[in-house]
């Protein structure tokens, strides 16, 4: 068993949360978390950052506190060109973010669950250009099953 912080260091150790060391990528899962903000309109909204040289989003995940519309800020800070295919009900969105530049997704994520988005360009996403969209919450009642109370833990 390990703590969050051995595990942190212990990824690094390895190499396994930076690009080109142990592997080409880094692990999925392995950057930072940040949490959407929520509008007076009940929309939410984060930013999201290619940072240089790191081939990873900032934040590579990212939590809605439930289900609803999303806008995201994408900037793409790196000197390459990168994408962002994204997940949205329906289809899901794809934006191009040239070099130094921005751009602005609107999601609807209506249900709890994980997400996982990246830039499916080149080998961006084996180098680590992965992340994932986490929606806390409950199901809505007509979506859950008729069954009786289930222990959970
Ligand atoms: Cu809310």
């Amino acid at each position: 068993m390990t703590t969050a912080q051995e595990r942190a260091d212990l990824l690094n150790k390895i190499g396994l949360d930076t690009q080109n060391k142990a592997a080409l990528g880094r692990v999925l899962g392995t950057g930072s978390i940040g949490q959407a903000t929520e509008r007076a309109d009940g929309r939410m909204e984060a930013t999201i950052r290619i940072r240089p040289d790191e081939l990873s989003w900032d934040p590579s995940i990212v939590v809605m506190p439930h289900g609803g519309d999303i806008q995201l800020e994408l900037i793409n800070d790196d000197q390459n060109t990168h994408c962002a295919l994204l997940p949205s009900n329906g289809d899901r969105k794809f934006i191009w973010l040239v070099n130094h530049s921005r751009g602005r997704a609107a999601l609807n994520l209506d249900g709890p669950g994980y997400y996982w988005f990246s830039s499916p360009t080149g080998n961006d996403e084996g180098r680590g250009l992965t992340g994932a969209i986490v929606v806390l919450g409950d199901v809505p009642p007509e979506a859950r099953l008729d069954r009786p109370d289930q222990p959970r833990p």
